[in-house]
């Protein structure tokens, strides 16, 4: 049989147009209901002090890392844009970023000149700002991260107030897992009759909590964080309260687990927020989670790219792991295009190879303007590949595949409370 002749170019360009026009949702980021206020974080100072930029500024600074923390919001920006940009070209994907979301809103970044790029700032109020920006991102829902044990967050769930539809909420536990011994007392003073020691009486108090919250957030998913050397089975607390607590609270609410293996904390606590590293995760300890709760879903991040391998041939074995994002320090052009190409190579298009993770409301814009450059990129590769067999892909398969990766896979796997989430045109 002749190889069929392809043509590339319209295959391409008819992906390239599917994958930037396709609204999606963003499953995990650090980003509120502008009903938190100054939670939202937004604008041109909080772009350039995202930590990112702080830690690679660093590496420039000769300053005691006190003193930069003293400064302004202000001050801290103008350091990193000297630095980054003006001494230095922005050549890494945190300040290309910044850029990249500048042009997009309109601003001419050829001219330098932060102090006008601030001016134009202060012309926005939020409401309009977060839908010019989701607009740009063709973002239709944020979820969140939530966590009760955020002293500004939680007074404003107490308070309770008028949320927006487009932000979904996740309640984010880490302290209940990774520092059970400083947060059972604080579980006490909420009210809830919490020992240090794991007993009946302690684990039934640990669910009273997560269902109070799960209720009171309308949480579409529970996530943590995990370190590198969290294992499973394990005489830990970690280990103990998920299997006792946590994910039978899941079961019992039809919600996933999302679990993001592989973050080192203060590796450098100088650095603050800017301070976590990565280590190699042991993924054994995920084979174990799948395999021993077939009724859990669990969806997972790795943060180490020598883990992502191991990690897609898990997805293979259990079908109640489900792949997600391209998560922090993998978050890189080099590493976004081989982890998504792996993962479509192993597992097909059953996982959501992106999230945006931002932190700052306008990087929903750069964020998705180049994983989605990416994502088309490489499936156009796979759809090439598959016209050389003969097998011809029509445009309204490419758009029901590419609205699968952005987010009807994600809702199909946490179908239950997550099935409300509206793929349909618009919010509901
Ligand atoms: O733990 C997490 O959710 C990470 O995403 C951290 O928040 C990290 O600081 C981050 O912002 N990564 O992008
Ligand atoms: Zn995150």
């Amino acid at each position: 049989m002749t190889q069929p002749r392809v043509d590339r170019d319209a295959l391409t360009a008819t992906v390239e147009k599917i994958v930037s026009s396709t609204p999606l949702i963003d499953i995990h980021t650090h980003l509120y209901d502008p009903a938190f206020g100054e939670l939202l974080l937004w604008g041109i100072d909080d772009l350039l002090v995202y930590h990112y930029l702080v830690a690679e500024s660093f590496r420039y600074f000769d300053m005691p890392y006190e003193k930069f923390w003293s400064l302004s919001k202000q001050a801290q920006a103008e350091l990193i844009w000297d630095a980054l940009f003006i001494r230095h070209s922005p050549v890494s994907e945190a300040c290309r970023g910044v850029l990249a979301t500048l042009n997009a809103l309109g601003l001419d970044v050829r001219k330098r000149d932060l102090p006008a790029v601030r001016k134009w700032f202060q012309g926005w109020n939020v409401g309009d700002y977060i839908t010019r920006c989701m607009e740009l991102g063709g973002v239709q829902k944020i979820c969140m991260t939530n966590s009760p044990f955020d002293d500004l967050e939680r007074p404003v769930w107490e308070r309770g107030f008028q949320r927006d539809p487009r932000f979904l909420a996740a309640l984010r536990i880490d302290p209940l897992l990774v520092a059970w011994g400083d947060t059972a007392p604080i579980l006490t003073k909420w009210g809830y009759g919490v020992g240090v020691s794991l007993t009946e009486k302690t684990i039934s108090e640990v669910r009273r909590f997560l269902d109070h919250w799960t209720e009171r957030i309308k949480a579409h998913y529970l996530m943590v964080s995990l370190g590198p050397e969290f294992d499973f089975p394990a005489d830990t607390f970690a280990a103990r309260l998920l299997e006792k607590a946590v994910l039978p609270h899941c079961r019992d609410n039809g919600l996933s687990m999302a679990l993001m293996f592989g973050v080192k904390r203060r590796v450098n606590p100088q650095l603050r927020l800017a301070g976590d590293g990565v280590g190699l995760s042991k993924l054994s300890a995920l084979e174990n989670l799948c395999g021993r709760f077939p009724e859990n879903k669990f969806l997972v991040t790795v943060l180490a790219r020598e883990n992502q391998h191991e990690l897609c041939v898990l997805a293979r074995k259990f079908r109640n792991l489900h792949v997600f994002g391209c998560w922090w320090f993998t978050n890189v052009p080099y590493v976004i295009e081989e982890m998504t190409r792996m993962r479509l190579e192993l597992i097909g298009l059953s996982m959501t190879p992106q999230h945006s993770d931002a932190r700052v409301l306008d990087q929903i814009i750069y964020k998705w303007q180049h994983s989605r450059r990416l994502i088309a990129k490489v499936l156009a590769d796979k759809y090439v590949d598959l016209a050389q067999t003969g097998w011809d892909v029509t445009a309204e398969e490419i758009q029901r595949d590419v609205s699968n990766l952005f987010g009807g896979e994600f809702k199909r796997f946490c179908a239950g409370p997550c099935a409300e989430l509206s793929y349909t045109k618009g919010h509901k």
